[in-house]
């Protein structure tokens, strides 16, 4: 053995410099990063601003925030109940849910304030996403199943049918040589009451997106979005969103909308109302259905619902200044995914009758605008002023601990990813150039930015 270390030097050179040369083809150089690494910004792990809990836990979603007044705790806490409320179980609630319904109670969409998922295999029935749908042509709600596929009917009775979701998957790999695959849906509408959909007919799979934050979302002000529109990509960036504009019920105009995978709901009271309306089957003031009867949710039970959906806390960051971690956020910024997720933060706007939500520096890493994500994402189905193609981009505070909360890593609008990795590899269209940066990278700078992520 020792002897080998004194061979004379030629073979060991070529040796050494055929590794090295192998090595760069297979190993893309780490990025250049220059003043972008840099150290932690004061406050950024605290993603709520002062609303901000530290919990990292199985229920680090649905705190209460950590600013909120011991004198509104108990206001919490029934909003809470309201949102659990099973609203098929006649103990709990003197109104039925339904005559038809996707699911009786928020949580079992939002479970514990998180995320939904699809079905885990096609013999499971899908519970925690729902199946938009439209006429064909894509304007206006199905003739016969309105504007959501219900599964259930009231006292057990039979729904509107259900849907059974298969995966095709095809591989590629990453610039460096390592594989990955990824899973395109297909589904198959089954047991459906009043006939086949139809020829031409759009529909839009999409799980219940997390629960908390949204009354900070909501006090963004919206001269501050707005500013980051770029409808006709003057900067050249190839990254151009926009605003969807939808109506606004109760103040009757037509208002920027935030909440929903296509920023369809201007609030979180209409999102909220309308989750009674179209999930449940339960009318309210805003949405009453047939003119003339008392709305089937109180004001009151309303009142605390939207205490609750607007307070719910955004969990604080981990590991936001170890090496890594900051080496990712530099990656993240470097090619480009700020300039949808912005990185920067929002100061919220005062918030009446909202002390704890109110001038707030939050960090959301989201502009809340429509993006065209490409052909691969589309539903196909347009949405107030969203396309088939367009998206708003989703917040990504709390993103590291949907493991922890809801057992899974499922992502995207229809839960396709399988990982953060995943939903990145699937993004195209505007985020395309961004996308093919990412699969050039380097593993380890692949890694930081995963570390980034699961920071968050
Ligand atoms: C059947 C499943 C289901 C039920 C039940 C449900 N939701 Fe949702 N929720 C969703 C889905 C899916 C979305 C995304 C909707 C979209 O993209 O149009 C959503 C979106 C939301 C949003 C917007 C979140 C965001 O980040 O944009 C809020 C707020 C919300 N729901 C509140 C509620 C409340 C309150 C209830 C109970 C009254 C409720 N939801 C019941 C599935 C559900
Ligand atoms: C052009 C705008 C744009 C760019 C650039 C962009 N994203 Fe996104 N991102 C979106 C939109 C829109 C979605 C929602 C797509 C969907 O659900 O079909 C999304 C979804 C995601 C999701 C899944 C979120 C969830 O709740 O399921 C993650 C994670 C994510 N992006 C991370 C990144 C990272 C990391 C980068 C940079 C490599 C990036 N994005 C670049 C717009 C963008
Ligand atoms: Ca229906
Ligand atoms: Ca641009």
């Amino acid at each position: 053995m020792r002897g080998r270390l004194f061979l004379p030097g030629i073979p060991i050179v070529a040796l050494v410099l055929t590794a090295v040369w192998a090595d760069t083809v297979r190993r893309p150089p780490l990025l250049e990063l220059g003043e972008l690494a840099s150290a932690a910004e004061p406050g950024e792990e605290l993603s709520g601003g002062a609303t901000t809990v530290v919990d990292a836990g199985r229920n680090s979603f649905g705190r209460s925030p950590m600013n909120l007044d011991r004198a509104r705790w108990p206001d919490f806490h029934h909003g809470k109940k309201v949102f659990a409320r099973d609203w098929s179980d006649p103990r709990k609630t003197p109104v039925p849910v339904g005559p038809l319904f996707s699911a009786a109670s928020c949580m079992t969409c939002h479970v514990k304030d998180g995320r939904g998922r699809p079905p885990a295999s096609p013999a499971e029935p899908p519970v925690s996403i729902v199946f938009q749908l439209s006429a064909s042509g894509g304007r206006g709600p199905h003739p016969s199943y309105g504007e959501q596929l219900d599964f259930h009917g009231v006292g057990g009775s039979a729904g509107e049918g259900s849907v059974t979701v298969d995966y095709d998957e095809r591989s590629d790999e990453f610039a460096s040589g390592e594989s990955f695959s990824l899973l395109q849906p297909r589904y198959t509408f089954k047991h459906l009451a009043r006939g086949p959909l139809g020829e031409g007919v759009p529909f839009s799979p999409r799980v219940a997106p997390v629960n908390f934050g949204l009354g900070l979302l909501e006090a963004i002000p919206e001269e501050a979005l707005l500013a980051l529109a770029d409808p006709d990509d003057r900067d050249q960036d190839g990254i151009s969103g926009r605003p969807n504009q939808v109506e606004d019920v109760a103040e009757r105009r037509t208002k920027l909308g935030r909440f929903g995978w296509k920023a369809n709901q201007p609030s979180v009271l209409q999102q909220s109302a309308h989750a009674l309306f179209a999930d449940m089957g339960l009318t309210t003031e805003l949405f009453p259905g047939q003119a003339g009867s008392a709305p089937e949710v109180t004001p009151e039970d309303l009142e605390r619902l939207l205490f609750y959906t607007r307070l719910v806390a955004v969990p604080r960051r981990r590991n936001w200044d170890a090496p890594p971690v900051l080496r990712g956020k530099a990656v993240f910024r470097a090619i480009g995914c700020s300039g949808c997720h912005v990185s920067t933060p929002f100061e919220t706007g005062d918030v009446p009758g909202f002390p704890e939500l109110s001038r707030q520096r939050i960090f959301p890493y989201t502009d809340l605008l429509l993006h065209d994500l490409g052909a691969g994402l589309a539903d196909g189905r347009p949405d107030g002023q969203a396309s088939g193609q367009e998206w708003r981009t989703p917040p990504l505070w709390g993103i590291g601990l949907v493991e922890a909360v809801n057992g899974h890593t499922r992502f995207l609008h229809d839960g396709r990813a399988r990982n953060l990795e995943e939903a990145i590899l699937w993004h195209g269209g505007e985020a395309a150039p961004t996308q093919e940066r990412y699969v050039r990278l380097p593993r380890e700078d692949r890694e930081a930015l995963l570390a980034f992520l699961n920071s968050l």
